[in-house]
């Protein structure tokens, strides 16, 4: 990918100056909060962050984003710390950018910029590199205002050559638009392969939770944990961008889909979130998300806010959530009224994916979540139909069996998806639950609701916890 502070990943690092303005009304606190964050960047990216300058700016300044005096004092520190790179953590625009290169003597990012470096770096797949070029070209599309040598050099593969009288940026913006077209066309091509593959998963159709959270809350922690798997997990900002897609076996026996995915970071690119939404696929579909916060984070409550808008964004803010604070090992004895006030909260419980804490309550609610949304239906077939009964066990659950000379009876717990795939097979032995002889339903109406029964009345089913088949969908 390109970026036009295109980051040096070199063995000697950049020397990167951390610039954060604090706004009206905001505290120093929060301020040094944020350049905590835009410091983990840099150090996610492969840079040497060598100082922070902290500006107090009531509004941003349209040429130069710091205003005259405030931009001499900078020169002058970038020149104190050998800088070679001055990172905003700030949208800066493309005018900006170039004028405050030209005071600075020094490459100037903002960012966008630093995080697209670190996506394009981190992305394995050849969906995660197809989605992050995809994400740097829309955003350079919107600041393009001058020539930009990476296209040059993509300009022999595109062919394309502008015609007489074409200025630079005509050319550009055209090239950039159908290096756009390309994408989204490959795109659209692994997209279907993986809703194939997501598709070949639903045969069985188990009920499916997603990790979600800001990065570094600890979602693929809680995955390893939660899977037996060995996700990457590291102390730094945005370790995992592929998804990877587990199935497991709760206490109670309920098999379950499990998907860890790409963090989120306040301010996210909304250009990133659109070029990223094959990746998060496996999220937008999921049953239910479980929603990672990092407790012991200061800034956990906007980092909430900023997950929670980006699922808005996402079309998913109405599905079921259950959130989990997480990291509760690391706050000191004296957050234990934080923790009471998460717990009495509705939809949230309090874990730690490191200690364990919390994991068996996360593991019994997966269980109701998962058993809520089967329904029961009741069977009577004869006991001759051992390819039906077959099928029927691999589709759902029997929960109860008694047969009699003739007949089978069966109390099966089924997903809606798999209810509607059985359906005309099944039709013939639907029993209704309130007839207490159970013989077999005459009247064929299309729809059946008075057969099913909310699964919640299900007694208990029991195996052991115990890992299961590993699925990923790059595999
Ligand atoms: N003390 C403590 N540390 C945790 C806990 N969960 C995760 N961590 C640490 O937090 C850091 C980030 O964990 P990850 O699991 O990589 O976080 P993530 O949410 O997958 O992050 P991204 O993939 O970057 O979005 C690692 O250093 C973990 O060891 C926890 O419950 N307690
Ligand atoms: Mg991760």
């Amino acid at each position: 990918m390109s970026q036009e502070a295109k980051i040096d990943r070199s063995p000697k690092p950049l020397r990167v100056l951390l610039v954060q303005t604090i706004g009206q009304g905001e505290t120093r606190d929060h301020a040094e909060r944020l350049a905590e964050e835009i410091e983990r960047l840099a150090l996610s990216a492969g840079l040497h962050p060598v100082g922070r300058r902290y500006f107090s700016l009531p509004r941003p300044h349209p040429g130069t984003y710091l205003g005259k005096g405030n931009l001499e004092i900078l020169a002058s520190e970038v020149i104190e710390h050998e800088a070679e790179l001055v990172l905003f953590n700030h949208a800066l625009t493309p005018v900006q950018q170039r004028n405050l290169e030209k005071a600075l003597a020094a490459k100037v990012s903002d960012r966008t910029g630093v995080i697209l470096e670190i996506f394009s770096a981190r992305a394995q797949t050849r969906e995660g590199r197809l989605q992050v070029e995809l994400a740097a070209l829309l955003y350079q599309q919107s600041r393009l205002v001058r020539s930009w040598t990476h296209l040059e050099r993509q300009k022999g593969g595109v062919g394309l050559r502008g015609g007489p009288g074409e200025t630079q940026i005509e050319v550009d913006r055209r090239l950039i638009r159908e290096r756009i077209r390309q994408l989204e066309k490959r795109l659209e091509t692994v997209q279907r392969t993986r809703a194939l593959q997501r598709r070949a998963r639903q045969e069985v159709p188990f009920f499916s939770a997603a990790l979600v959270g800001y990065t570094n809350a600890g979602k693929s922690t809680l995955f390893n944990r939660l899977t037996g798997a060995a996700v990457l997990v590291e102390d730094q900002l945005f370790a995992t961008l592929d998804p990877t897609v587990r199935r497991i076996r709760l206490p109670n026996g309920e098999k379950i889909i499990l998907s860890d995915t790409v963090g989120f970071i306040r301010d996210l690119p909304h250009q990133l979130v659109a070029a990223f939404r094959a990746t998060l696929e496996e999220t937008l579909e999921a049953d239910l998300l479980l929603h990672v916060v990092d407790l012991s984070d200061p800034e956990w409550e906007a980092q909430q806010e900023a997950v929670e808008e980006t699922l808005r964004e996402l079309e998913v803010g109405d599905k079921p959530l259950l959130t989990l604070y997480n990291k509760a090992d690391r706050l000191s004895s004296d957050a234990s009224g934080l923790i009471e006030r998460m717990r009495a909260r509705a939809n949230a419980l309090v874990i730690s994916a490191v200690s364990g804490t919390g994991l068996d309550t996360l593991l019994a609610t997966l269980g109701e979540r998962s058993r809520g949304n089967c329904r029961l239906i009741n069977l009577r077939l004869p006991v001759t139909d051992g390819a039906l009964l077959a099928r029927l066990c691999r589709e759902g659950q029997v929960l109860e069996r008694y047969d009699d000379e003739t007949h089978m009876f069966l109390t099966l717990a089924v997903t809606p998806i798999a209810r509607g795939r059985l359906e005309n097979d099944i039709q013939p032995f639907l029993v209704h639950p309130h007839t207490a002889e159970m013989h077999a339903e005459e009247t064929s109406t299309a729809v059946t609701p008075a057969v099913e029964t909310p699964a919640e009345q299900v007694p208990e089913a029991k195996p052991p916890v115990e890992e299961d088949s590993a699925t990923h969908p790059d595999g």
